[in-house]
């Protein structure tokens, strides 16, 4: 491949693969790696696969005491994050991301993030994540920068960050190379708009609970059907939201 090909293909001049990036805007950058640093997210970051870059929010203040918020107009308790400040820090986190890279502020108002975001996301060069704190960040910077809002769930943090590792975790594990054989893709939750069907190991009887019968009858096609089944019954049951989303998709 041509040097001008790398180039457009992967930000390279080599031909090596840029690894997914993160850029992560934060007035707490001791939270990072945090959870990101062990287990499958870090041995895909010391393996190269992606990487992972934080950017203290307050370093962008412009007075003798660092002062990142201010009151909300209009009056009302808690603190508004300044927009010149958070602005010049996304400058700065997109300058450095990958071209492309979607950028996000991790918010309980965003939209719901789901497994199909998640892939969307790992298919593409990086994420640029704002992680806000107090009542959030000035409106009008969300709006002049287009920032896509995101939430992980309907509850209210102490700040973005444990959900911009949650996002984070959600890509990084889809990326290629990054799960082995063992633990690869396919069967878990999600990949087929069902939940996960029950696991079971030894020992067969555990405090007088035995396993069910057909998963040590050896019989794989009945094994197939049953787990099946029971992703069915479990999705139906307990997450009609997600159930009705499938029906739609399939027909089945
Ligand atoms: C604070 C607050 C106080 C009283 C009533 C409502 C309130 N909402 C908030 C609030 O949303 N604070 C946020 C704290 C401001 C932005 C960063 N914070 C945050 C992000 N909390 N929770 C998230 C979050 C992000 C993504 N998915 C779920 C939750």
């Amino acid at each position: 491949m041509s040097v001008a090909a790398d180039m457009a293909e992967n930000g390279t001049a080599n031909g090596a693969k840029a690894p997914w990036r993160a850029v992560v805007l934060t007035l707490y950058p001791e939270m990072f790696p945090g959870p990101l640093g062990a287990s499958i997210p870090g041995r895909a970051a010391a393996d190269g696969a992606w990487a992972l870059e934080t950017i203290d929010i307050r370093s962008f203040a412009t007075d003798r005491h660092r002062t990142v918020d201010d009151i909300p107009f209009g009056g009302g308790p808690g603190m508004v994050m300044k927009p010149d400040v958070v602005d010049a820090a996304i400058a700065v986190a997109i300058a450095r991301a990958p071209e492309g890279a979607a950028v996000i502020y991790l918010s309980p108002r965003g939209r719901p993030f789901d497994q199909d975001r998640a892939r969307a996301l790992a298919a593409g060069p990086g994420v640029v994540l704002l992680c806000g704190r107090f009542e959030g960040v000035d409106a009008r910077v969300v709006e002049a920068r287009g920032l896509e809002e995101v939430s992980i769930g309907d509850y209210v943090l102490s700040g973005g960050e444990p959900a911009a590792i949650c996002l984070v975790d959600a890509c990084v594990r889809l990326l290629p190379g990054v799960l082995g054989a063992a633990e690869s893709l396919g069967e878990e939750s999600f990949e087929d708009g069902l939940l996960e069907y029950p696991h079971y190991t030894r020992p067969a009887i555990w405090q007088d609970r035995e396993v069910p019968a057909v998963l040590t009858s050896g019989n794989h096609a009945k094994i197939r059907a049953w787990r099946r089944d029971e992703a069915m019954r479990l999705t139906a049951e307990r997450r009609p939201d997600l159930w009705a989303k499938r029906q739609a998709r399939t027909q089945h």
